[in-house]
């Protein structure tokens, strides 16, 4: 199939889905077109059958504010009629579902097909702002497919939009042989080399409760030799610094930034630490799990689809820091525990949320809308 993939070429968690997916397809003999600003981060070197075609940014006095959803309805329209595209995939519903649907009229005799994925924020944090609220659900309703990452999200999404039609649930999903998963032996602590170590990696906003990674690594530091490492920036960085200040443990918390791939630093992990207030899905626990990494995290959202309570990890109600130090101390504090979780998490991660398993299904989508035209075209 020629399959044109649309998303934020960011290191948020869409841009990564969409960026391994089109790799993924390509691999599999699929032509893949990304449109974009920018090369997708995860993209590296073009592989064989990926072409990159940049939405250019024009600049003019006029246009205070750039319209980028036309700039990218436009060069979608332009890279279908030169790729010959048949589906565009796109990731979130605003902007580039809307955009896809422009791209869609403007190149009607192509009969080319568009599927949405809903990734979670463009519905529970901006898609329902009453500035976009309309223009998302028109983008689900004539969207030839729509998928959500997780059922929390396609349940959501009908209940806070009124939608009739129906949504797949296609997980997110993870290359197992990307992530090593040597689980370490247990070693008495005070023979082995490294420090046990809490991770949380995220943008850094308000959605993430960064201030309570902090007090529930307080809560595990009165008790246990941890250290904590903080991957990832945004608007709440310099306040978790402050933070970290404050509670004196400025010195056992280290702030990586931004990083291109996390699989090698969540091999320093021990326990993955995700608080937040919301989230669709969560693949950055996945991608913990994936290393052997247990995950403490809120019982919100798709989260309770991806890390299995007391399996993989512990749920706890979101802002409840104490029950997260609780949980963490619990993990941390018993080698033979960790051990266990560890495993159960690597096995989940591999067993329900391989590639393998995944892209799969978005190519049966593909065909799915695909074949519904032919059928609608041959009906006499
Ligand atoms: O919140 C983020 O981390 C960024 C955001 C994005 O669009 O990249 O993440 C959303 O999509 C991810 C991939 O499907 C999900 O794993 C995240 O849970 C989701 N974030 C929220 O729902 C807040």
């Amino acid at each position: 199939m020629r399959i044109g993939i649309s998303c934020y070429p960011t290191h948020g968690g869409s841009g990564v889905v969409a960026t391994e997916l089109g790799k993924h397809l390509a691999e599999r003999g699929h032509e893949v077109a990304f449109i974009s600003y920018a090369l997708p981060l995860r993209l590296g070197e073009l592989p064989p059958r990926v072409s990159f075609h940049e939405v250019e940014i024009a600049r003019y006095p006029l246009l205070q504010q750039f319209p980028y959803t036309l700039a990218l309805a436009s060069k979608m329209a332009e890279v279908a009629r030169m790729k010959r595209l048949q589906v565009l995939h796109v990731h979130y519903a605003i902007p580039f579902g809307a955009a896809a649907l422009l791209a869609k009229q403007i190149t009607a005799n192509l009969g080319l097909k568009v599927v949405t994925t809903l990734h979670g924020t463009d519905i529970t944090l901006v898609g329902n702002n009453a500035s976009f609220k309309p223009v998302t659900a028109l983008t689900i309703e004539n969207s030839d497919a729509v998928t959500a990452v997780s059922k929390f999200l396609t349940d959501e999404t009908v209940r806070q939009f009124e939608i009739a039609r129906p949504i797949d649930t296609v997980y997110n999903f993870i290359d197992p042989q990307r992530y090593k998963s040597e689980i370490p032996p247990c070693i008495p602590r005070k023979h082995a080399r490294e420090q046990t170590t809490l991770m949380h990696i995220s943008n850094f906003r308000s959605v993430k409760r960064i201030s309570d990674v902090l007090l529930i690594f307080a809560q595990v530091a009165a008790q246990l030799d941890v250290r904590l490492i903080m991957v990832g920036d945004g608007p709440d960085a310099p306040v978790a610094e402050e933070m970290a200040t404050k509670l004196g443990l400025r010195d056992r918390v280290t702030f990586l930034g931004v990083v291109d791939q996390v699989s090698p630093i969540l091999q320093a992990a021990d326990l993955f630490l995700l608080p937040s207030e919301t989230e669709s899905f969560g693949l950055a626990a996945l991608e913990a799990m994936a290393s052997g990494v247990p995950v403490v995290a809120s019982d919100v959202g798709g989260i309770p689809e991806v890390v299995e309570h007391g399996v993989c990890g512990y749920l706890a109600p979101v802002g409840d820091v104490d029950r997260m130090a609780e949980y963490a101390i619990d993990i941390l504090s018993d080698c033979e525990r960790r051990k266990a979780f560890a495993i159960a998490s690597r096995r989940r991660a591999v067993g329900t949320f391989d590639y393998q398993k995944i892209v799969p299904q978005y190519e049966a989508i593909y065909k799915r809308v695909l074949e519904e035209d032919r059928a609608e075209h041959s009906r006499p």
